[in-house]
């Protein structure tokens, strides 16, 4: 541990963390002065003309304070507001020299400095993490060549090809500009309205409505560049690139019942995650993975590696894993980094450059743009969390709150007067010279045609999907379209459907209140309406064919197929009351620390709870501090005289309902078992009445007499690293 409390020891050679440290300021045995050093005798209390009156205008310490409290918000980011960030490091597992001159991505030996923000797009700064959104996932490489951004989503396309509609897909999803309502929610007349008149949108929307929507933890989400960059070796041959992060936790979600109860009980559920985590020594990693096209192959697929509403199917390219990112230091200061950072994806270092995808394109104008609003000017690449490693000189000056102090007469070049520098590098002293694509073409404003296939993939994302992953898209898509007062929007969506699966269409119509496709004519009937309402309202981008491919299943899309031999950072909750069994809590939640997760005990209320035989334990929540949605398992052990309070209250049998409900392990040893006998966890036995057959569930581990705790601990372990169990039709019927 360092003086600052968070994991990481400074003396690591982290040059981004040696660059910090000048900034930093500790209060520690410091008396308190104004921002000209002047020290303050007293800081309670304003200058006044006698104890009870008028305060003096003459009173500057007065004007100094709430001055600066006047002023200490900018603008949050006009879309990504909420955000959590944290340090880190990358490194390459092997040179990738092959594919790329980047000098970060050479070194096996050497660690690049990070600074990772996650966000959600839709909500305000004061909005809750859990909402339904896309995520952001934004990596700052401080690489020996100058900042490279690689600013992605946990989606891997997107709603819009072509940047021109970033404004208008932004103004549709967030609150509607009448009322201001609602608050990071699609589910409202302008999204759907805007979805439908957007076909293009189809396939993301169908990531959207799955669970990816709802991550677990950041250090569950898998990441994406999603716009198709390119790699560029030393001897200048380029190759069609796209990025990925792989999650080693694995790629886990919430369900939306859970994720909208959190979004009140803990708010903050994603970003707490995150900090606890790393202040626990859990480092969250993920690797970094690319696909690579050569360019003598960019039109041999069936969609254009140049859409951003496409991606590249892991069956036609293979991902390939080249390194490792680790989040292991939180930030000092929220404002000072989290807020103030500042991502581009036109920062790029030599050996990658772009695509011609236009929605990337425009992002190379916009986000610079953006910054000199929000944070005031063209200086804020001086702020400490942006500011290169690497050395920085140019000729640019002045402008508001400019930091350096530039020497000498010369601003300009060429110059003789300051010998001719700085200097332009030749590309062999690393200088970037942007790739030299041929474009002969004349100017448009047109799509591609080979941007025209918007239905296949969507397609091939929901047959990818298992069937309770298929489940919550369908109850996802009645949940948003449920909220939209137009039933024309809602029938034009289900029309949208129709064109992505039929089934899909015909489920989700059963709860909006809008016929279902009728068979055999639905796609053409769907389209009809379809055509006469994108004429009607001028759209352009309609669908002009489908190319299925030969791929009709992607395992890496479902995340059914993920990780699941691991319970590293899960939390799991140990509800107990006076008299618990202490060797079962003990065996059970040593097993579980082992495992790499954590146990709480939950109980009726705070203040030590004694086990059967003396011991003393501290709850570290009660039933009214928490609830199972903060937790990934429950475990109730014995003690008749702990399961007895527990019964009686209607919380403590919530939170089994609750946890089951939503799919997670529940484990009951001894006398606990009648816990889960009294909620509705437990199925009714053949004979109608609660057995204890009733409890051999999937994910439920209860031994009323456990001869071999470990065992048990061992069964619990695996339900847990399986993350949910959602086969089990009983689930449906449980209250939560
Ligand atoms: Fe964007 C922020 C990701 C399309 C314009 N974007 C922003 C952030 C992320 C993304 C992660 C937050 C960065 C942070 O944490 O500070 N954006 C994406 C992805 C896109 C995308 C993956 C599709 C491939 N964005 C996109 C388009 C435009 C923008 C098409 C405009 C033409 N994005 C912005 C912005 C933001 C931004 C307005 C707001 C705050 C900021 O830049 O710094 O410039």
């Amino acid at each position: 541990m360092n003086s600052r409390g968070n994991g990481k020891d400074l003396s690591n050679g982290d040059a981004k963390d040696e660059d910090l440290e000048r900034f930093r300021q500790d209060a520690d045995g410091q008396y308190l002065t104004t921002n000209q050093g002047l020290r303050i005798a007293d800081d309670q209390n304003s200058l006044k003309a006698g104890s009870r009156g008028p305060t003096l205008l003459e009173d500057f310490l007065l004007r100094e304070k709430i001055t600066h409290f006047d002023h200490e918000r900018i603008p949050e980011r006009v879309v990504h507001a909420r955000g959590a960030a944290a340090h880190g490091s990358f490194q390459v597992y092997e040179p990738m020299a092959e594919y790329t001159s980047a000098a970060f991505l050479q070194d096996p030996s050497a660690s690049t400095p990070v600074f990772v923000r996650f966000s959600t797009v839709a909500g305000s700064r004061g909005s809750a993490d859990t909402v339904r959104d896309v995520r952001g996932f934004a990596v700052k490489f401080y690489t020996d060549d100058g900042v490279f951004d690689l600013v992605g989503n946990n989606i891997p396309v997107f709603f819009i090809q072509d940047a021109i509609k970033f404004p208008d897909v932004i103004h549709a999803v967030k609150p509607e500009p009448h009322n201001e309502i609602p608050q990071a929610a699609s589910a409202h007349n302008t999204f759907w309205d805007f979805a439908w008149l957007t076909p293009e949108s189809t396939h993301m929307l169908m990531w959207v409505m799955s669970d990816r929507a709802l991550p677990r933890s950041f250090g569950m989400m898998e990441g994406f560049g999603v716009n198709t960059f390119r790699f560029v070796n030393a001897e200048g041959r380029a190759r069609l690139v796209k990025f990925h992060w792989k999650p080693l936790l694995g790629v886990h979600s919430l369900v939306w019942d859970e994720a909208q109860k959190l979004a009140g009980k803990d708010p903050d559920f994603l970003r707490r995650d995150l900090w606890e985590s790393i202040e626990r020594g859990d480092y969250p990693e993920w690797e970094f993975a690319i696909q690579t096209i050569e360019e003598a192959d960019e039109l041999n697929f069936d969609f254009d590696p140049l859409d951003p509403t496409k991606l590249w199917p892991e069956q036609a390219v293979p991902v390939r894993r080249i390194g490792k990112l680790t989040l292991n230091r939180n930030p000092d200061n929220f404002f000072a980094e989290t807020e103030q950072v500042a991502f581009h994806p036109g920062h790029v270092v030599p050996g990658i450059d772009f695509s011609n995808d236009p929605l990337l394109q425009g992002r190379l104008f916009s986000y610079l743009d953006t910054q000199l609003t929000r944070l005031g000017g063209p200086n804020f690449a001086e702020l400490p969390i942006n500011r290169s490693v690497a050395p920085v000189q140019n000729n640019q000056r002045d402008g508001i709150m400019r930091h350096a102090i530039n020497r000498g007469q010369v601003s300009y070049g060429p110059n003789s007067l300051g010998g001719g520098c700085p200097m332009q590098a030749p590309q062999n002293m690393r200088g970037f010279v942007s790739y030299a694509e041929r474009v002969d073409a004349q100017k448009v404003r047109e799509r591609s045609e080979s941007f025209g296939d918007h239905f296949s993939q969507a397609t091939l994302f929901w047959n990818s999907q298992s069937d309770p992953e298929q489940e919550h898209i369908v109850l996802a898509f009645r949940f948003e379209l449920g909220k939209v007062e137009h039933k024309a929007i809602r029938q034009h969506v289900v029309d949208l459907l129709t064109n992505v699966d039929e089934e899909l269409a015909t489920r989700v119509a059963k709860g909006i209140g809008v016929p279902a496709p009728a068979n055999g004519q639905a796609a053409s009937a769907a389209n009809d309406r379809l055509e006469a309402g994108w004429e009607q309202f001028g759209v352009t981008s309609r669908p002009t064919h489908r190319s299925p491919g030969e791929i009709t299943r992607a395992p890496e899309l479902s995340m059914a197929n993920t990780v699941k031999d691991t319970v590293k950072s899960r939390c799991i909750a140990v509800l107990a009351a006076d008299g618990f069994d202490g060797a079962q809590v003990t065996a059970i939640t040593k097993a579980l620390e082992a495992a790499g997760a954590r146990a709480e005990i939950v109980s009726t209320q705070l203040g030590a709870i004694r086990s059967a035989d003396g011991q003393a334990l501290e709850p570290d929540k009660t039933l009214l501090t928490a609830g199972s949605i903060m937790y990934d398992a429950v475990f109730v052990p014995g003690g008749s005289q702990s399961v007895a309070a527990l019964i009686q209250e209607g919380d403590a049998i919530h939170f089994v309902n609750e946890a089951f409900r939503h799919g997670k392990a529940i484990a009951a040893t001894g006398g606990g078992v009648d816990l889960l006998l009294a909620s509705q966890a437990a199925g009714n036995g053949s004979n109608g009445r609660k057995s204890k057959k009733a409890l051999s569930l999937p994910g439920v581990v209860a031994e009323r007499e456990p001869s071999d705790l470990s065992d048990v601990a061992q069964q619990f372990v695996e339900a847990i690293a399986q993350h949910r169990s959602f086969t089990c039709q009983h689930k449906e019927r449980v209250p939560a």
